[in-house]
């Protein structure tokens, strides 16, 4: 979806670039990611999600879905990743010219199955929030699909669905390998583009799970000359809670140990 109208009006006085985002959300990254590779400057305005702050009537105000990131350009507001970072690169920058819009839709679409593999290998070996948080935020929140993801975490996740997310997760990372084979350094060419900017946070986030990159080795030799690049770190590691990321490492040693890591399901359980 391209620009919205925004609910709260004085986001239309705002100057500049303002991003609304959250250190560890894969779709923030997408965005600082091309921040840091474009060198633009803009205000930031952190939106802590653990603190469910995206749960507060000023938040949905801003973004109708309460959701992040949330992006405003010299007063025209943005609620997707893949259209802020096609509005921040500009359509005649080298990195929107050889994007591939195929590759973006795929990295739209993959978001849902990396939230679901996020929450089920990652997000439950950390603690999160008390009863009443979880209430506050059935109340407070107006995004019925996201209040219905998180009951459905409660509750604990259906094999099949998670199976499905990995499945199609395995496709995807295979059709990305597979453009990689023909030698080219980055997912549309030689050039370095959007395409790669959407998929990095993606790869970066089933490594943590312990996806096995082995599987795909353009693809993992891709995401080793991604994870070089200066953005890489500026905008991704360095925004990276070393306590969370700890106890993430520790999460999946521990499923890997009983045998129920992501590789004990859909496809990568063949
Ligand atoms: N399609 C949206 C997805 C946005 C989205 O799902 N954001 C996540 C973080 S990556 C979020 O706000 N999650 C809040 C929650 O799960 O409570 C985009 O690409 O911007």
């Amino acid at each position: 979806m391209p620009e919205i109208e925004p609910r709260d009006p004085s986001l239309k006085d705002l100057e500049g670039l303002h991003l609304w985002h959250a250190p560890m959300s894969s779709c923030s990254q997408r965005v600082r990611i091309v921040l840091a590779e474009t060198g633009k400057d803009y205000t930031s305005h952190l939106v802590d999600l653990a603190k469910d702050e995206h749960a507060s009537p000023a938040y949905q105000a801003i973004h109708p879905n309460g959701l992040v990131p949330a992006f405003v350009d010299d007063g025209h507001l943005f609620i997707e990743s893949v259209d802020i970072i096609q509005q921040i690169a500009g359509p005649a920058s080298d990195l929107a010219g050889s994007a591939s819009p195929d590759l973006l839709k795929l990295a739209d679409e993959a978001q849902l199955d990396l939230k679901l593999a996020t929450h089920e290998f990652l997000f439950r070996g950390v603690e999160r929030g008390s009863e009443e948080s979880f209430d506050a935020f059935q109340e407070n929140h107006q995004n019925e699909w996201l209040k219905q993801f998180r009951r459905d975490f409660k509750v604990g996740f259906e094999k099949s669905r998670v199976d499905a997310a990995v499945t199609r997760t395995d496709d995807a990372f295979r059709k990305l390998d597979n453009l990689l084979s023909d030698g080219r350094l980055f997912l549309t060419g030689d050039t370095f583009s959007l395409a790669d900017v959407a998929w990095m946070p993606n790869v970066h986030r089933f490594d943590l799970m312990g996806w096995p990159f082995e599987r795909t080795p353009h693809l993992q030799s891709w995401f080793e000359r991604i994870a070089a690049r200066p953005s890489y770190k500026d905008a991704l590691l360095a925004w990276q809670n070393e306590h969370a990321a700890g106890a993430f490492a520790a999460y999946t040693r521990e499923r890997r140990s009983e045998g129920t890591d992501i590789t004990a399901f859909g496809s990568l359980s063949g």
